[in-house]
């Protein structure tokens, strides 16, 4: 009995550290959830962008230090941290941009904050001050990037209330390639059985048409490919999107245009399993010198769509062959490196140059016989032979025409 009671013993000494670790694995291994119900910031009138709080917290375009024109207009002086009434100790996120059928605010967790399965749940009061016909706001996700949501893929879910209306509707878009919008609700039999969406129209209570809601709230379940908005717990929207262009790790933000709303308590539940997949590299070209043809030549790089050929600081060329040609080169010596251009850098980086390659192009040292014919060993030797016979005399010539020049100039200056 007791060597039994020691074996077990032993057997919990032998699992604790095991279960510590992977404790700690499982606390590193999702990112963490973020919340705000925007009470650490101050009320001061001023426009978010002008609270480091705020920008530190959240991302945008502007709140980067982006450009105050164009697109990024419209995102400034939207939002105002105030008190939910005046004598309310309530910290509130007050959106207008009611103003202008391309109205438009964004903003989002702050730093690489990219998710797949998640929840957000935020609060929202749809005023009515301004609003030329109707709010929107909603969770644009599965971004490549955080940057407006015409600029990259994403999907985006929204909550509309029309000013005249005591309901809210929910409303699915995609956005592909940065493009246009596409009401999921209207494309019809476009992506066949890959596509579903019910919806259904939610009367708020005690809202009255053309004044203020009461407090609702927002939120969006996505899973897979299977996304869900809730408004009060009332399913609004269901949609199942089964396309491969939206299965990804990506960025989120809030979203509203044309709106007057207040948003508290607005919090991301990260329900992945994983971290998002770390961006690494593709694979380095292996590049060699093909001395008969005058070409470097390598390997052809998954996920490549091209390739950067760099002859010196400055001096490159992207091309869409596995191969360069080197017969243009001016004369001279050359470290030449290769760089794979990803097809997609949100999925994977640029590769690294691979190793240079040294290349002579004969000309300008042609005394140099030593250094000029072979002085970069085989490769460099074979390659300067077929430059120098791609080349042609006119390179020579015209290399010993600048040397007879620079000595005459220096002749002068004494
Ligand atoms: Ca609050």
């Amino acid at each position: 009995m007791k060597k039994l009671i020691l074996c077990i013993l032993a057997a919990l000494l032998f699992c604790l550290p095991a279960v510590s670790v992977s404790a700690e694995d499982a606390a590193a291994s999702t990112l963490p959830d973020f919340s705000d119900d925007f009470e650490s910031y101050e009320v001061t009138g001023n426009p978010i962008e002008e609270d480091t709080a705020v920008t530190e917290k959240w991302e945008n375009n502007v709140f980067r230090g982006g450009d105050s024109v164009g697109m990024d207009a419209h995102i400034y002086n939207v939002g105002h941290i105030e008190y939910e009434q005046e004598d309310s100790g309530n910290k509130v996120l007050h959106l207008k941009n009611t103003t202008g059928a391309d109205s438009f605010f964004y903003m989002g967790p702050a730093g690489d904050y990219r998710v797949k399965d998640f929840t957000v749940t935020f609060k929202v009061r749809f005023l009515v001050e301004d609003v030329i016909e109707r709010s929107w706001v909603g969770i644009s996700f599965r971004k490549k990037a955080q940057v407006h949501y015409t600029g990259t893929n994403n999907l985006m879910f929204v909550l509309q209330r029309y000013a005249a209306s005591d309901a809210v509707a929910g409303n699915a878009f995609s956005i592909m390639n940065g493009g246009e919008p596409t009401d999921l609700a209207s494309v019809g039999s476009l992506y066949g059985d890959k596509l579903s969406i019910t919806q259904t129209p939610y009367t708020v209570p005690d809202a009255v048409a053309g004044q203020d809601m009461p407090w609702i709230e927002y939120k969006l379940e996505v899973s897979g490919n299977n996304y869900k908005i809730y408004a009060d717990d009332t399913l609004v929207c269901d949609c199942t999107f089964d396309i491969t262009a939206f299965d990804y790790f990506g960025y989120l933000s809030l979203n509203c245009c044309t709106s007057n709303v207040l948003i508290d308590d607005f919090s991301v539940t990260v329900n992945d399993e994983t971290l998002p997949p770390e961006v690494l590299p593709i694979a380095t070209p292996e590049v060699t010198l093909n001395a008969e043809e005058g070409r470097l030549e390598w390997n052809e790089v998954g996920g490549a769509y091209a390739y950067r050929v760099t002859f010196a600081d400055g001096n490159e060329r992207t091309v869409y062959t596995a191969y360069c040609a080197l017969d243009s080169l001016e004369p001279g010596e050359y470290d030449i490196t290769v760089t794979a251009l990803s097809e997609d850098t949100f999925f994977a980086l640029n590769s690294e140059p691979s190793s240079p390659v040294h290349y002579v192009v004969s000309g300008e040292s042609e005394d140099n016989g030593d250094e000029g014919g072979g002085g970069t060993g085989d490769e460099g030797g074979g390659c300067n032979s077929s430059a120098a016979g791609a080349l042609g005399g006119a390179a020579a010539v015209m290399a010993a025409a600048a040397c007879a020049l620079a000595l005459r100039k220096a002749f002068k200056r004494r």
